[in-house]
């Protein structure tokens, strides 16, 4: 029965004892072994019931089980829904209702705070912690090593992946097979990935880059996984010698630079690094370059469309751009007031079709409708300019996102937080430049007529409903909000006044413009 991205992802490797997983132990499991895991889930999924098209919401530590589950789920033609490991029990609770998951899986420490909610929703839960341990594995272990792959079509959907919003409530991307396997042989071809590819994976499995670039590359190439529970630079350091590439977002390699034990020979035996998710500054391909003369791939994508350019892998790797359309991907640059595109060299909003582009937003057809055109072309809501060479450079953001070591942020969300407290009258949430992160988390507090606003209690209630990446950095008091004729706040004047406070760099290319100093109160997050 075919189930494309399962066949050519996954299946094709069935009876190989070639190395897939090796882990930090010095274990070492083999693509057979991993298919042998994924079956024995995906038999542990049908014994709860779970029918094609169902969604099971995972959110477990970085385990080779927790990849054999998201196999089990693409075996048996379920749409897996991962979820980040720092979502709070509020959070975690709109993605599972939204998503209707029929099963939960979590770490067992979850599975209280849970089990109520799936109760009221009638999901199962099912539980899986970061050692391998838990329910499901110690089911798994007692059926059958072989699974009768469930049929899928190359439309079908076999992921939603949560992508905030502008009004603070996310949004579930659906991605088809298609979707995600046209892109993971497209990457692995123009990237040269080939059996003897050793990839060090440091980055997270809850999102596109971790997930849908960097594993499935590397299932669609034959390669092995040096699969790291998380970015720890002496772990990196201590592995290098033994792999052939990296993918990573900015910060893993400014960390890197920033350690004198990275040197040209230790990196002598790799041929690839690639950077995406946020912003590379120039200045750290340039100082990459001088240090191991390797320059960075830079390559650009979203969670809406897995990826859609990056610069060659052969030709010429241009610092400050994210390189040309991938095969099979346009990219075009439209004027945001009237959509006509515009010509090379001058600046509008990025819109991009493919074979890569999601299928909408689940359950939302507004939204998808105002994002995804009728002919196909997503409007990516980035902003920049395509050059006479045609490599895209992205300049800036139409929509207000703050990109935080490669997590996105989207301040709607902490401001209805923030305004929410006592004392507060509004806030606004800003992102300023920062060294390790590229970008942090500013909120400014406009206080309710003379009230002090206490900011222990408000970081305390920022801390009980945001995943602690999603934190203020500091909350600053200040008298008002500067704000445009038709009453807007400006971002972008705050972003300018602020933009120095924690004295670092700019990994974000944006506009500014200034504006003057307000009476200010502050509170910093201690780091
Ligand atoms: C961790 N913290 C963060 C943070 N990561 N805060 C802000 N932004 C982040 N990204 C918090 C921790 O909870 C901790 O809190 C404190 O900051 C310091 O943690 P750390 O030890 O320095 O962080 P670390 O665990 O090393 O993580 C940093 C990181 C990680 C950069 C390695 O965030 C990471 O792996 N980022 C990759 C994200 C990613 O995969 N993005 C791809 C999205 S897909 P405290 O105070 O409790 O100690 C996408 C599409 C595309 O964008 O194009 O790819
Ligand atoms: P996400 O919604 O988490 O998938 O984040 C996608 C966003 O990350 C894009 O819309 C861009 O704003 C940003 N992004 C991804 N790759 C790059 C890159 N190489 N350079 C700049 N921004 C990037």
């Amino acid at each position: 029965m075919p189930n494309p991205l399962y066949d050519t992802l996954f299946g094709v490797h069935a009876g190989k004892a070639t190395p897939f997983l090796k882990l930090l132990n010095g274990d070492v499991l083999s693509h057979s072994d991993f298919l042998t895991m994924a079956a024995q889930i995906a038999h542990v999924l049908a014994g709860h019931g779970l029918k094609p098209g169902d969604r099971v919401a995972v959110q477990v530590s970085k385990s080779p089980e927790a990849l054999a589950l998201y196999a089990a789920c693409v075996q048996s033609g379920l749409v897996f829904v991962p979820l980040n490991t720092a979502y709070t029990v509020d959070e975690l609770s709109y993605f599972i209702e939204n998503s209707g998951a029929s099963l939960i899986v979590c770490d067992q420490k979850r599975e209280e705070d849970l089990s109520s909610l799936a109760k009221s929703l009638g999901a199962e839960v099912d539980t899986l912690n970061a050692d391998g341990s838990g329910l499901l594995m110690e089911t798994a272990r007692l059926v059958p090593e072989c699974f009768p792959t469930v049929s899928r079509e190359a439309d079908d959907l076999a992921a939603f992946l949560y992508t905030s919003g502008t009004t603070g409530r996310s949004k579930g991307a659906m991605l088809s097979q298609n979707n995600l396997l046209s892109n993971a042989l497209t990457l692995a071809k123009t990237w040269h990935f080939t059996k003897d590819d050793v990839l060090l994976h440091a980055l997270p499995i809850f999102h596109t880059h971790g997930l849908f670039v960097a594993t499935n590359v590397m299932l669609a190439s034959d390669g092995s996984i040096v699969f790291m529970p998380k970015f720890d630079l002496d772990e990196i350091i201590v592995r290098m010698p033994e792999a052939t590439t990296m993918m990573g977002v900015p910060t893993f390699y400014t960390r890197l630079l920033s350690d004198a034990r990275f040197t040209r020979d230790l990196a002598k035996h790799m041929r690839l690094f690639v950077s995406g998710s946020a912003p590379l500054l120039a200045e750290t391909h340039i100082q990459f370059e001088e240090r191991t003369g390797h320059r960075i791939l830079e390559r650009y994508g979203m969670t809406e469309t897995n990826m859609n350019t990056s610069n060659p892998y052969e030709g010429e790797r241009k610092a400050g751009t994210v390189g040309l359309p991938l095969p099979g991907v346009e990219v075009k640059v439209t004027d945001p007031t009237t959509g006509a595109t515009l010509p090379h060299g001058e600046v509008g909003q990025i819109e991009v079709r493919g074979p890569n582009v999601f299928k909408g937003y689940w359950q939302m057809p507004e939204k998808t409708a105002a994002e995804l055109r009728e002919d196909g072309f997503f409007i990516t809501g980035d902003l920049g300019v395509i050059d006479a060479d045609g490599y895209t450079q992205i300049v800036g953001r139409d929509k207000d996102l703050i990109i935080s070591g490669g997590y996105n942020i989207y301040p709607k969300e902490i401001e209805l937080v923030l305004d929410a407290q006592p004392g507060v009258l509004e806030s606004a949430v800003i992102g300023v430049p920062h060294a390790d992160f590229g970008e942090t988390v500013l909120g400014l507090i406009v206080p309710a007529h003379d009230d002090v606003p206490d900011l222990e209690q408000i970081k305390a209630a920022a801390a009980s409903s945001l995943a602690r990446f999603k934190h203020p950095r500091e909350l600053i008091v200040v008298d008002e909000l500067p704000r445009n004729t038709m009453g807007k706040v400006q971002k972008n004047v705050l972003r300018d006044e602020h933009k120095e406070i924690f004295e670092q760099t700019s990994a974000f290319r944006g506009f500014r413009t200034a504006i003057p100093t307000a009476r200010r109160q502050s509170c910093l997050r201690p780091r």
